[in-house]
């Protein structure tokens, strides 16, 4: 993938894990962003496992995602 598509992915994986379009993504967002994955395959997804995803996205440690935290985690990831 390019780097524009990185960003593209990212960009329309946060709007989708941003139900309420508030344009940052809290804890309840991604718990049931989690849930909803770990449903299809048939999984459970424990409050630690949630308390850890939102602490690897959410880089300054204000308790919310931005998409800017969001887009520069998914860049670091998959990115060079
Ligand atoms: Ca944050």
């Amino acid at each position: 993938m390019s780097e524009a598509e990185i960003i593209q992915f990212a960009n329309a994986l946060f709007d989708e894990v941003d139900s309420d379009k508030s344009g940052t993504v809290d804890i309840t967002e991604v718990r049931a962003a989690m849930q909803k994955v770990a449903q299809a395959f048939n999984a459970t997804v424990s409050e630690e496992d949630v308390a850890n995803s939102m602490k690897t996205m959410d880089t300054n440690g204000d308790g919310i995602v931005t998409r800017e935290e969001f887009l520069n985690l998914v860049k670091s990831s998959f990115g060079k």
